[in-house]
């Protein structure tokens, strides 16, 4: 048989499959394409493929016959099952070294557990995250690979060949071990998540306090597009604004406030939960579509509960205003981001992945619906120093969020005394607050459990006695009923 001629294969024919494929022939290499419904392939290669370096095969062997070893053979398909079964049906064609990347949605669990077995039997396995919707997968997306080091380089040029590129710079690179492609994939659409509630929470802001047409605010947006907020969600915001139904009016007015969700941002919360990170913007976002989604409970609300009515002379300086809710959303993005690269980091440290934190943000900063100016800062500070503990202490960052800090105050009051929900912009500054202060009530919070559950506490190290000794776990007996016995010795 003749040598075989194929760089990469793909299996998943539906839009983001033949998309990649043909970004990759763009670039000059050969794929060999499959799918589970073999007539999509024969369909696939009569239109769109036609002309260009993509092998049609129709089953696995074929496939796999057609590539040059190692085989790089790319899934995206379905996540869940129909993973697990296209890795079975592959392996008994496979070799080893031979390497399996899955560019799906996976669950990030689910990839570690793939790449654990593909480990035990010699094939290397990648788990990708692929950001960047049909038009990224066709013209370059953002790339997160992460699993059997080994993989990357041999992936690591075609890779960087059809991703996204920033200032010449791929949006890919690798992250780290098992499933960290997938991870950090998970987290970038959680901040997804909080970006766009943000931006939403502005939008309602302008329309209902400020009394701005949708045409209005979508020259703000436009304005802000020019600026630190440059980004691809608030440059289809103000397009979105703009854009009107037929009856010449805003079509956005006319949709059913009532938000979907596919659930990576709920899985970067429950994360966030489980190893015990305060990710509270993100966690808040999540939240703001549940609540938004109990749309015939929020009407029967809206005539039984009162609230403020919005005054008139809410606003004395309208471009002030305008001015204070770009900080309110500067900083309010500067904290979400914070949050998520403190989860990063600390599932570094849990799962004992040694994570790639610059490339992060430079995958980020491309391709991807989070794309952003802003992310070329965040890879900077992390170029600079990557152990960086908190993105708030790198110098720009500080700088930025103490700048803002006026403005993003006097939105939130405004908003509240005009009974304006701002979930995100308010658990941002909580947060802010929260975490820069050196006492928090915790303190009473200890007594409570201790005295309704001789939880125990410590004492600070200043104010420790004889009685009260530093380190150690003391419970006081506060009301001389409960006894001397702590919850270290018994479960309450
Ligand atoms: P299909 O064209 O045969 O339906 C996106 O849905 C992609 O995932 C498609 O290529 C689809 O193949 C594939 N897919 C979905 N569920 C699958 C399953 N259980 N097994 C194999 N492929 C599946």
């Amino acid at each position: 048989m003749a040598q075989p001629k194929g760089d990469m294969g793909l299996i998943g024919l539906a839009v983001m499959g033949q998309n990649l494929i043909l970004n990759a022939a763009d670039h000059g290499y050969t794929v060999v394409a499959f799918n589970r419904t073999v007539s999509k392939v024969d369909h696939f290669m009569e239109n769109e493929a036609k002309g260009k370096s993509i092998i049609g095969a129709h089953s696995i062997q074929e496939l796999v016959d057609n590539l040059k070893r190692p085989r790089r053979i790319v899934l995206l398909v379905k996540a869940g099952a129909a993973v697990d079964a296209f890795i079975e049906q592959l392996l008994p064609y496979l070799e080893k070294g031979d390497i399996i990347i899955d560019g799906g949605n996976s669950h990030y669990p689910d990839t570690n557990r793939r790449y654990e077995e593909l480990k035990g039997k010699g094939i290397y396995f990648v788990g990708s995250g692929v950001s960047g919707g049909e038009e990224g997968a066709r013209y370059g997306p953002s790339l997160m690979p992460g699993g059997a080091e080994e993989a990357w380089p041999h992936i690591k040029e075609i890779f960087q060949a059809i991703s996204a590129k920033s200032d010449g710079e791929p949006c890919c690179d690798w992250v780290g071990p098992a499933g960290a492609g997938h991870y950090v994939k998970m987290v970038h659409n959680g901040i997804e998540y909080g970006d766009m509630q943000l931006i939403t929470e502005a939008y309602d802001i302008m329309k209902r306090v400020g009394g701005f047409s949708d045409k209005e605010i979508g020259d703000v947006f436009a304005k802000w597009n020019t600026g630190v907020l440059d980004s691809f969600l608030v440059e289809i915001t103000r397009d979105i604004l703009r854009y009107d139904d037929k009856d010449g009016t805003p079509l956005v007015e006319k949709i059913m406030d009532s938000a979907g969700q596919k659930g990576t941002g709920k899985w970067t919360a429950i994360n966030a939960l489980d190893l015990g990170m305060p990710v509270t913007l993100i966690g808040e976002a999540v939240f703001a579509r549940c609540l938004s989604s109990l749309k015939s409970e929020r009407i029967r609300a809206a005539s039984i509960l009162p609230g403020p009515e919005v005054s008139k002379d809410a606003i004395k300086d309208k471009q002030q205003f305008v001015d204070d809710l770009e900080q309110a959303l500067y900083a309010s993005k500067i904290i979400s981001y914070a949050q998520g690269f403190m989860l990063i980091r600390e599932a570094g440290k849990t799962y004992n992945w040694k994570l790639n934190n610059p490339a992060i943000a430079l995958m980020w900063r491309g391709g991807c619906i989070i794309r952003s100016v802003f992310l070329a800062e965040i890879t900077k500070a992390y170029r600079e120093n990557p152990e960086l503990e908190n993105l708030l202490f790198n110098k720009f960052f500080t700088d930025a969020i103490t700048k803002a800090q006026s403005g993003w105050r006097k939105t939130i009051a405004l908003a509240s005394t005009q009974g304006i929900p701002t979930p995100a912009f308010s658990t941002a500054l909580s947060f802010y607050d929260g975490y820069r202060s050196e006492r928090l009530p915790a303190n009473l919070l200890q007594a409570q459990r201790d005295y309704f559950g001789a939880h125990t506490f410590r004492v600070l190290p200043e104010c420790a006695s004889e009685d009260l000794p530093e380190g150690q776990d003391i419970h006081v007996n506060w009301t001389g009923r409960g006894g001397n016995i702590s919850a270290s010795t018994y479960q309450a």
